[in-house]
């Protein structure tokens, strides 16, 4: 034990008369703040970018059978004038969205699909397609898709339901 004590008093008296209190205090402020910005670089939100991976496409967009429509409630935006991806023409697409994840046929992997309601002209009428997957009821409101998500849109009058393909779904 004496050892220790001698070796470790020794190491400090060491290291007191070599380097200053200010020193010190340098250092140590520099590496908080090394540490404190760690959590903003830029990190992967998905598994990978859209553009590196865009899915192979397999079905008919304007079918509620379409694998990127498993989880909308809504007219099919394909069946309106737009696409499956796109609103039509005079309508806005809501920043708002239901998030589903669906398994493309075509490679066998999940995709994270948000249905991003378009907004401002009255409700389209065409392609109702409620498949619904993972859907709860409305009393679950934070699991609900039998929502309007025009919100933050200069409309709230619904349209009809895109499905855009945001990334690939991380495997569990
Ligand atoms: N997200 C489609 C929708 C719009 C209005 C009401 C229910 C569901």
């Amino acid at each position: 034990m004496k050892f220790f004590d001698d070796f470790f008093e020794n190491k400090s008296r060491e290291i007191a008369q070599s380097s200053s209190r200010r020193g010190v205090l340098k250092k140590l402020g520099g590496a908080m703040i090394g540490v404190s910005a760690i959590p903003l670089l830029p990190v992967a939100r998905a598994a990978e970018p859209v553009t590196a991976k865009v899915p192979q496409e397999e079905g008919d967009p304007a079918s509620c059978d379409y694998w990127r429509y498993c989880a909308v409630d809504g007219y099919l935006c394909e069946c309106c004038g737009g696409t499956y991806n796109t609103c039509p023409p005079g309508t806005e697409m809501s920043p708002i969205t239901w998030i589903g994840t669906c398994r493309n046929p075509a490679d066998g992997r999940n995709y994270v699909i948000s249905y991003n309601d378009c907004c401002g002209k009255s409700s389209c009428g065409n392609c109702l397609c409620m498949r619904d997957e993972g859907d709860r009821p409305l009393y679950r409101a934070d699991k609900s898709n039998d929502v309007n998500w025009c919100l933050g849109t200069d409309s709230i009058v619904y349209h009809c339901s895109t499905a855009v393909v945001v990334g690939l779904a991380l495997d569990k």
